[in-house]
């Protein structure tokens, strides 16, 4: 008997042991998006994917489920999916995860970062400064590990209607929105009729006329999913900016030896400038395109703007005066949400974006 107690710890020791080294890795990692494999943000989660391959020698498989596979289209509920381990990886939009993680609408209150001398700037000042650790921390104590940011864009309305420039105009328009409540209560504020519904199924509904009008950013969707094809009505007002996430669940991460974690992060880091130059070309002055020159990743379109007026668009630029009407008509919405997000981290990015 005593020799089988001494066995039989013995063998618990020894699996015990070795179980965790042999089923810490597995066949494939599952990195979710909710968009397109042909678009910027697909695009950044397709190189991540290919970096981490070549990177471990194919030792870890990241293998990315487009067009919302994982959340059977429901994009707000990615981030549960994270969270639960249904998905491993994720590059995700700030917006998407906003329902779960309050934090994130910082990004979406109105005009707060478009109203900087240099956006671009200020928005990469927050994502590597204080507001950045802050975000990453909420989100850390939620299960969920920030690993880098990408970039979806500055979000431009869209309609089939009529030029833009005034809330006015967008009385009781029917735009598609994201289910998010802060993007709700914008554009309620500004008189428009708000419809909350799945990008999935946003394309079909705007070419059935089913809604008026969108809000998304011009490279990463606007251009990939033709939207100037339903909608011939452009106005380029940059109200709110929606960073990705490159994230992966807490306790996937924790699997990872220090070494794979490194590497992992090489790879995000290199996918995530790809990302945000694809994100920025012709948008940022020259910055992007000489990156991607650099990389010889050139894409198609260079100009976005000049394109979409080629496929027939027109284009509403907002004078400082125009803009100053809808920040005035959107200040309730901000002070309301500056509350809710939390005035410590509003205060952070301030001070982050004060600093470039
Ligand atoms: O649904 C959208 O508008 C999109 C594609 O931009 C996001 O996933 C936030």
């Amino acid at each position: 008997m005593r020799k089988l107690i001494a066995f039989l710890t013995l063998c618990v020791l020894v699996c015990g042991l070795a179980v965790p080294a042999l089923a810490a890795y597995k066949d494939e990692y599952k990195l979710t998006c909710n968009v397109a494999a042909q678009s910027a943000w697909g695009k950044g989660a397709g190189k991540f994917a290919e970096l981490v391959a070549e990177k471990s020698g194919g030792k870890i498989n990241v293998k990315v489920y487009y067009s919302a596979q994982l959340m059977a289209g429901k994009q707000t509920s990615e981030f549960m999916i994270v969270r639960n381990e249904a998905a491993d990886f994720a590059l995700s939009s700030t917006i998407n995860w906003s329902p779960q993680a309050t934090e994130l609408n910082l990004f979406a209150l109105p005009f707060f970062i478009s109203s900087q001398p240099d956006p671009y700037k200020a928005l990469d000042a927050i994502e590597a400064g204080k507001a950045g650790k802050f975000i990453a921390d909420a989100l850390q104590k939620k299960g969920v590990t920030v690993l880098g940011w990408g970039e979806n864009g500055f979000r431009e309305l869209t309609n089939g209607v009529k030029p833009i420039s005034s809330p006015e105009d967008m009385a009781g328009m029917k735009i598609r929105v994201v289910g998010s409540p802060l993007y709700l209560d914008i554009f309620k504020a500004l008189g428009a009729n708000p419809i909350n519904m799945n990008w999935g199924e946003a394309v079909t509904a705007f070419q059935q006329g089913v809604v008026d009008g969108q809000e998304n950013p011009v490279n990463s969707v606007i251009l990939p999913y033709k939207v100037f094809e339903f909608h011939k009505y452009l106005t380029d007002w940059h109200y709110v900016v929606d960073p990705l996430l490159y994230a992966v669940n807490n306790r996937v991460w924790t699997s990872f030896s220090s070494e794979d974690q490194k590497m992992i992060m090489e790879c995000v880091e290199e996918a995530s400038k790809y990302q945000k130059a694809l994100a920025r070309v012709g948008l940022d002055g020259d910055i992007s395109l000489a990156y991607l020159k650099e990389i010889n990743e050139v894409p198609q379109v260079i100009e976005p703007y000049k394109y979409l007026e080629e496929q027939g668009m027109m284009i509403t630029r907002l004078s400082a005066d125009q803009i100053k009407v809808f920040v005035e008509k959107t200040k309730p919405v901000y002070d309301t949400w500056k509350e809710k997000i939390g005035k410590d981290l509003v205060e952070a990015a301030e001070a982050d974006m004060a600093s470039v």
